[in-house]
């Protein structure tokens, strides 16, 4: 008995999904969530010239793609969410045409910037207004960098649109803005819960580009005319979800209630908790915290950590030099690899670039004089070790920040599939990690859509619905597994001052 079904899409920076989600009304009151992945695509950013772009075009074809695959797989839909990764926008002009090609939050023209801005308006400020840690691609330093290059573009800019937005509009023709994105940007006050005009005017941002953020659950409307006759779809319905892929991810892990801790597994490690309000102290901003606008009227206080990333560039590099390694073959390899014999601090700023991973971490050791990894278990067992001790420091900096003592952490995200990871988190932060769902954001997103059309009262009872519906694994912390409390110390040795 199929209550409703939805569609998800699920934009990484690596690769896109599409899944159709079928709310299953059971016996008695019970329902279940059955979820099937439909089209998988990968997004490969563009070099162009000293740029670096994404191919938001492509991505729009694979989105009309999905929508195909899933009814021809017999799915019916009445609505679809997008999210993606935070941060990025398209601009468009007078006539609603997309002004060239989005930038990607790698494009080295925020280089500089941070010091640049903060000099300006004053690092205290900033954080007090945005709620946001400084990083280099926050949105208020990509648009400056346009402000510096004299772009012609913001010139002629009438309407900045997110990534979820700008493709949700592709779609339906509508402009929209979703809140969860709009508190990427450390452009909009969370305190305030308006965008920051006096920051935008005092940096040549023009301020009428942005739009009011509505709320993640709210219906956007329907295809446009030509997208709904091009794929026969004239009843889907574009709904404004968690469009932030980390906001759809936490409004799917399966607690009640507020006061847990969680970690956001995938290409970026997102380590956080759930509050009410925003916590704008200096003490979060000097431990470098987040405040972003979740779903369900919650902010998040997270920290943004490294992720797999340095394992994702490593594997590309083995890969070029002609050694394919799966995931599953190099867990294997780290498992019966030395432990603890070279540790990284996963974001000293060497790591966030693409290329020459392995050369990276090589240096990394030698300059803290410790034996570098030699072959690629080496390699593996050093990020995983590494990483799970940077989330042991975060989880106690956040139980510093905000008085609470968690139980043990919750662990969502494709990054989960990794066992290893999980198991080494569980020994180092001493805890244990309840590790579910894989599929977080593309859940996430559903769920938002189920608010939306009132299948779901509120985020609590979506919660429900995700702990009634897949498996959560438990890993115990294992005390048997000694060596991480010197390994911490070691590691701590290693890292930036306090952050
Ligand atoms: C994770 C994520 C993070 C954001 C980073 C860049 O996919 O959305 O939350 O900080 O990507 O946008």
């Amino acid at each position: 008995n199929i209550a409703r079904t939805a569609l998800a899409f699920d934009l990484g920076a690596g690769s896109g999904r599409a899944f159709a989600g079928r709310l299953i009304q059971g016996e008695g009151g019970s329902r279940k969530l059955e979820v099937t992945e439909v089209h998988r695509f990968p997004n490969e950013a563009v070099q162009v010239g000293e740029h670096l772009h994404w191919d938001i075009l492509r991505l729009l074809n694979e989105l009309k793609k999905g929508i195909r695959l899933c009814r021809q797989m017999g799915f019916e839909p009445t609505t679809f969410g997008i999210d993606t990764w935070g941060v990025d926008f398209g601009l468009l002009d007078a006539n609603g045409e997309l002004l060239g090609n989005p930038y990607h939050y790698r494009d080295p023209h925020t280089d500089g910037l941070i010091e640049e801005i903060h000099a300006l308006v004053g690092a205290e400020a900033l954080y007090r207004e945005s709620g946001l840690q400084f990083m280099p691609f926050n949105t208020v330093y990509q648009l400056y960098a346009m402000v510096k290059a004299g772009s012609p573009k913001l010139e002629i800019a009438r309407t900045l649109l997110l990534t979820p937005d700008l493709l949700t509009y592709l779609l339906t023709g509508i402009r929209s803005c979703e809140y969860t994105m709009a508190t990427t940007t450390a452009l909009f006050d969370p305190a305030r819960r308006e965008w920051n005009k006096p920051l935008m005017e005092r940096l040549g941002i023009p301020s009428e580009m942005f739009l009011n953020p509505v709320s993640p659950g709210t219906i956007v409307g329907s295809l446009s005319e030509s997208v709904a006759r091009e794929l026969n779809a004239p009843k889907l319905q574009a709904v404004a979800v968690g469009t932030h892929d980390t906001e759809s991810a936490i409004a799917a892990v399966p607690a009640q209630g507020g006061g847990f801790a969680y970690l956001v597994c995938g290409t970026w490690s997102l380590l956080g908790t759930e509050l009410l309000e925003p916590l704008l102290t200096d003490e979060a901003r000097e431990l470098e915290f987040s405040n972003e606008g979740g779903v369900g009227d919650t902010f998040q206080l997270l920290k943004n950590i490294m992720g797999l990333w340095i394992l994702q560039e490593c594997r590309r590099e083995w890969e070029e030099l002609g050694e394919r390694i799966g995931y599953a073959e190099l867990a294997e390899r780290a498992e019966r690899a030395e432990p603890f014999r070279s540790l990284i601090h996963p974001d000293d700023a060497r790591f966030f670039g693409q290329g020459d991973m392995l050369g990276r971490i090589r240096e990394f050791c030698e300059e803290t004089g410790q034996l570098a990894p030699r072959e690629p278990g080496e390699y593996a067992r050093c990020i995983l070790e590494s990483l799970a001790l940077r989330y042991r420091q975060a989880l106690e900096q956040m139980e510093k920040l905000t008085g609470a003592g968690f139980a043990g952490l919750h662990m969502v995200g494709g990054g989960i599939q990794n066992k290893l990871l999980c198991r080494f988190t569980a020994s180092a932060i001493a805890r244990p990690v309840w590790a579910g769902p894989v599929e977080a954001s593309v859940i996430g997103n559903m769920l938002a859509q189920f608010i939306a059309t009132g299948e779901c009262r509120d985020l609590d009872e979506a919660r429900r619905l995700v702990l009634d519906s897949f498996p959560i694994e438990t890993y115990a912390a294992e005390a048997a597994e000694s060596g991480w409390v010197e390994a911490y110390e070691r590691y701590a040795a290693y890292g930036r001052a306090n952050a």
